[in-house]
């Protein structure tokens, strides 16, 4: 870069900062809002991940099946690689894995939203109609809830969205912080014949789920206490739904409808999850406990944290996720968004910004103690050359190239066997709560007992750029281990502007009875989507390389342990590209 084109590149940079401000969490370009880009940068776009041609997206919204139909929504800007001008664009698909564009669903049109239409979520109502409630921004910048219904059932891509003039149907009052008052739930009915959703919000520092009742989805009133409330500052888009418990009468891993909560019977054989995206944190954590339908009370298992470090969907890139019950499937599907970890100006220059992960199958563990997630079924289909590995020891230090596939666009299943548990370092306790300050200083280059062992992906011939997806086994005393699953970008790229945190989780898993972590890893240009031990933890990553992209993009088993590990066997397929939001 000549000196002036570093100069004005600075200059622009430091006006970027001075001209940004923070409004819905997003920080404000207003000089690019509205900068169609020219050209969509195709270098690290992503072949199997949802996204619109290009542009800015963020949440996923009103998630549903319709007539044969799954249908996303998301929050869209239509005119610029920056967040803006949001509107909810619409796709619809047979499969989740082909995309079609259709119109947009929900924009500013009437004064409740004339200023913005941001997340919210849809509910099928039992006679089958499909209601979005969304927030929408008045003129007096304040957050309200609207609804809108489809202006043609017949239509199965429900292309068409009306929206009643009797809206706002829930406006913030006078308690109630019109800044922070938004997302609102699917709504779930009660025993009592009536429905029931909950608002995002807070108090000071205080994250709060407000509760709102309808008889008849029109009028509502706020419930005198809220569903659940802490200390961890705004609550975005949450997300309460039931799960199925093991050993009762559905399988643990089937999908409960929230409507079904009306039956007496389906209401005690499951529990109930209670997600929140934390506006400060900019993550999100999940509690499973009990839901008193009387007292309309929940209550989180005591197991399970409930502050900030309690256990996450994902420990890396995913935001405001959202899920929804598949009737054609008896599933409950997740969506979650991933932004982007690049600069502004680079969104600007590739004219694209922020994707949705793939859609993850969730569920409750047999054991009750978390939730598991797995790639929806579906994906499998793209699934192309195929290579696998068996019974190949990786002695301490050693690492090798998996040859035979493009694996900058693959899905990769692996386990890894370990030799050694013996070897395994000794555990701090106080460690317990940071999983990603310890994954920062134990990184994958820093050598270990047991591990670091796993992948280097996105990775160039010579290991100058390569992002490590690995494990560490430590020991709390002769009979206890802990494993800790991580994301180390930190070697993804030598450009020093990207942001490459090192993500990370612990696995709830006995390390002792099986000796062997399995790992499923989804790389896609500038996306690594993992799924450590069957989907116990699970960690999505944004990293730019230089070098090892498209055909330069390799694939590595590493270990920097001292226990010597087994790759008992590893299969890794080239990931075909569907169709993904071509207009119709
Ligand atoms: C409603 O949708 C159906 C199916 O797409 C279509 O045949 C019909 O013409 C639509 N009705 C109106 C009034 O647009
Ligand atoms: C209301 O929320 C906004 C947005 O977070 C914040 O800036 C403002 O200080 C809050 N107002 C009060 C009275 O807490
Ligand atoms: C693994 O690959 C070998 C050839 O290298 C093949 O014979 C074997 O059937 C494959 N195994 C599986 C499970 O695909
Ligand atoms: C080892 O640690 C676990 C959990 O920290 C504890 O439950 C167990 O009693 C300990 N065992 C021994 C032999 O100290
Ligand atoms: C995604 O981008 C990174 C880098 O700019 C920020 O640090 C994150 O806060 C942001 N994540 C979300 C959910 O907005």
């Amino acid at each position: 870069m000549g000196t002036a084109a570093a100069l004005l590149l600075t200059v622009s940079l430091l006006y970027l900062t001075a001209a940004s401000v923070v409004r819905a969490s997003h920080v404000i370009y207003p000089e690019l809002q509205s900068l169609e880009a020219k050209e969509v940068g195709k270098k690290l776009r992503t072949g199997y991940h949802f996204q619109p041609p290009k542009h800015w997206i963020n949440d996923p919204n009103g998630p549903m099946y319709y007539k044969g139909l799954y249908h996303l929504f998301y929050q869209y800007n239509p005119k610029g690689a920056v967040w803006g001008n949001i509107i909810w664009a619409h796709s619809v698909s047979t499969d989740l894995i082909d995309w079609v564009s259709v119109e947009p669903g929900i924009y500013p049109s009437k004064s409740f939203d004339i200023n913005g239409c941001w997340s919210g979520s849809a509910t099928v109502l039992p006679n089958g109609v499909p209601v979005i409630m969304y927030t929408g921004i008045d003129p007096a910048e304040r957050q309200v809830q609207n609804v809108a219904y489809p202006a043609n059932l017949s239509d199965p891509f429900l292309r068409e969205w009306v929206k009643p003039n009797y809206n706002p149907i829930i406006s913030p009052d006078r308690s109630i912080n019109a800044s922070a008052f938004r997302d609102p739930t699917t709504a779930w009915y009660g025993p009592d014949g009536h429905w029931r959703l909950i608002v995002g919000s807070k108090e000071d520092m205080r994250g709060i789920a407000v509760l709102y009742r309808s008889r008849d989805f029109r009028r509502w009133v706020r419930a005198h206490h809220s569903l659940h409330a802490g200390n961890t500052g705004m609550w975005e888009c949450p997300d309460f739904y039931p799960v199925a418990v093991a050993g009762g009468s559905r399988h643990h891993r089937s999908g409960v409808d929230t409507l079904e909560l009306r039956d007496a019977a389906v209401a005690s054989e499951v529990k109930y999850v209670l997600k929140v995206s934390l506006d400060l944190m900019r993550y999100e954590y999940y509690t499973v406990g009990w839901y008193d339908h009387a007292k309309d009370r929940y209550t989180p298992d005591p197991s399970f944290p409930d502050n900030d470090y309690g256990l996450r969907y994902d420990y890396g890139d995913f935001y405001a996720s959202k899920s929804f019950f598949d009737p054609a499937k008896k599933r409950r599907v997740l969506w979650g968004w991933a932004n982007e970890s690049d600069t502004v100006p680079d969104d600007r220059q590739k004219g694209w910004a922020g994707i949705q992960a793939i859609p993850r199958k969730i569920f409750l563990s047999r054991s009750g103690r978390q939730l598991i997630q797995w790639p929806v079924e579906e994906v499998k289909s793209l699934r192309g050359i195929h290579v696998n590995v068996s019974n190949k020891a990786v002695k301490s230090g050693q690492y090798f190239k998996v040859t035979g596939i493009k694996s900058v666009q693959s899905d990769v299943e692996a386990a890894f066997a370990i030799k050694d548990l013996d070897k395994a370092e000794k555990f701090d306790p106080a460690w317990r709560t940071n999983a990603q300050g310890l994954c920062n200083r134990l990184n994958s280059h820093v050598k270990g007992g047991v591990g670091p062992f796993g992948l280097w992906v996105l990775a160039s011939g010579d290991l100058k750029e390569r992002t490590a997806v690995f494990f560490r086994v430590f020991k709390t005393n002769d009979t206890n281990y802990v494993v800790l699953m991580c994301n180390d970008p930190t070697r993804s790229t030598f450009e020093a502007k990207d942001y490459r945190p090192t993500f990370a989780g612990f696995v709830n898993m006995d390390i002792t009875k099986t000796k062997k972590i399995p790992l499923r890893t989804l790389i896609d240009h500038s996306v690594v989507e993992s799924f450590g031990a069957g989907g116990r933890t699970c960690i999505l990553t944004r990293v730019y390389p230089r070098i090892a992209i498209g055909d330069k993009a390799q694939l590595f088993v590493f270990n920097n342990g001292q226990s010597e590990i087994k790759v008992t066997n590893l299969h890794a397929w080239e990931m075909k590209t569907p169709t993904m939001n071509q207009p119709e």
